[in-house]
């Protein structure tokens, strides 16, 4: 097996801060824009002591799975804040920083973490105006959002609106059928949408160089006819700047876009998951200084966008907000187990009916797989 070393990904991508935070390409107009600079920095910060959170939670057994995004932080954030008011994003769960950026609650978050129903998290912690770009919920099921994006996308196009509407996917979810019908379909009817590929070079415990024979993951997009483009996911600038220009193409008709964004998952794939047992100590050091937080901070500080106590006094205040939210989701009930089997599906399968009917019985008492007779089930 040839060594980590020899698979680095190439280098030959967009690029604006290197990774001490120096320009090595023209600044694009957004280092210009103190208020977004700040804004980016905050978000990528907030995400990072969110994840710390609720990683503790998760170790407490107060929260049940997390997937984290640490070290990936530019690449939703970036892109996201090149979204205007009244944009969709299909985001799956590795785009905390998306959601961020748009002011998502991080009370509602953590409750869903925790286990409480959506209808409980809008009793409790009810929602305040509309958020102002459309988030859907977080996608799961690999790629399906990228199909639905488009299809969302060709809807506003039909109806002559001019929104934008982007979407993720993983390097691995990159394999998927969905995805590639997705991007056909956005390439034949130029679908307003942009999508990025959030390559972090592993999907789980598959490395992107067994996920396509393709020199690179921006080339997938070559073969529908859509314009693609490769950044350094690591910083934000540069994505934020290949975003706005996608956006900005979109929304005047110009149809879709593809941008891979290079950067590396930092951590565990998520909790359920042991990265060490497939993952070298070489990979981690080789990404370790090229953390995207300490990018853009060093920029900012170079800049005199913030001052030289503005790290501690953000990280500070941003725990105290995490653990702020976190004592609000503590408040909102557990919704019942049962309850999961209701709202989600119009009709519920047999598989499901007999989980619901397992999950009685198991309540009751019983044990569930010996006493279980099928006695009612269709
Ligand atoms: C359709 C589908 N198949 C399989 C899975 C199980 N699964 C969850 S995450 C994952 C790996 C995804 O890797 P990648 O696309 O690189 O995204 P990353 O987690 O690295 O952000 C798999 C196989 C799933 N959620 N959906
Ligand atoms: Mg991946």
């Amino acid at each position: 097996m040839p060594q980590w070393t020899e698979r680095r990904p190439a280098e030959d991508f967009y690029r604006v801060l290197d990774p001490d935070g120096d320009p090595v390409d023209d600044l694009p107009s957004v280092a210009d824009d103190e208020e977004t600079l700040r804004r980016m920095y905050r978000t990528m910060l907030q995400t990072r002591a969110l994840d710390e959170k609720t990683l503790r939670m998760q170790r407490r057994g107060e929260v049940s799975i997390i997937a984290r995004s640490t070290g990936e932080e530019a690449v939703a954030c970036g892109s996201a804040a090149a979204l205007a008011p009244g944009d969709w994003c299909f985001p799956t769960y590795r785009q905390t920083s998306a959601l961020l950026y748009w002011n998502a609650r991080m009370d509602r978050a953590i409750a869903g973490l925790m286990g409480a129903e959506p209808e409980t998290i809008n009793e409790h912690l009810p929602l305040e105006g509309e958020p102002e770009v459309t988030f859907t919920p977080v996608y799961v099921p690999l790629a399906v959002n990228v199909a639905n994006a488009v299809g969302s996308a060709m809807v506003d196009r039909f109806q002559g609106d001019d929104r934008v509407t982007l979407s993720y996917i993983g390097d691995g979810s990159t394999s998927e059928g969905d995805f590639h019908e997705a991007l056909n379909f956005a390439g034949v009817f130029e679908a307003p949408a942009v999508t990025i590929c959030q390559n972090n070079q592993w999907a789980i415990s598959v490395p992107a160089h067994r996920q396509t024979a393709a020199e690179t993951f921006a080339r997938k997009a070559e073969a529908h006819g859509v314009p693609h483009e490769r950044v350094d996911g690591n910083d934000v600038l540069a994505v934020y700047e290949a975003t706005r220009e996608a956006v900005e193409r979109a929304r005047d008709g110009g149809g879709p876009t593809f941008i891979e964004a290079v950067t590396y998952r930092m951590v565990e794939h998520n909790t359920a998951d042991e990265e060490s047992v497939y993952r070298d100590e070489d990979e981690r050091d080789y990404w370790e200084d090229k953390d995207p937080v300490d990018r853009l901070e060093a920029f900012l500080l170079d800049r005199g966008v913030i001052d030289d106590e503005d790290p501690e006094r953000y990280r500070e205040a941003l725990r105290e907000e995490v653990q702020e939210a976190v004592d609000r989701a503590r408040e909102v009930p557990i919704s019942d187990p049962e309850t999961m089997f209701d709202n989600h599906l119009q009709a519920t399968s047999w598989s499901e009916r007999h989980q619901r009917q397992e999950l009685a019985a198991e309540r009751a008492g019983a044990n569930p797989f010996a006493d279980f007779t099928g006695e009612g089930l269709e």
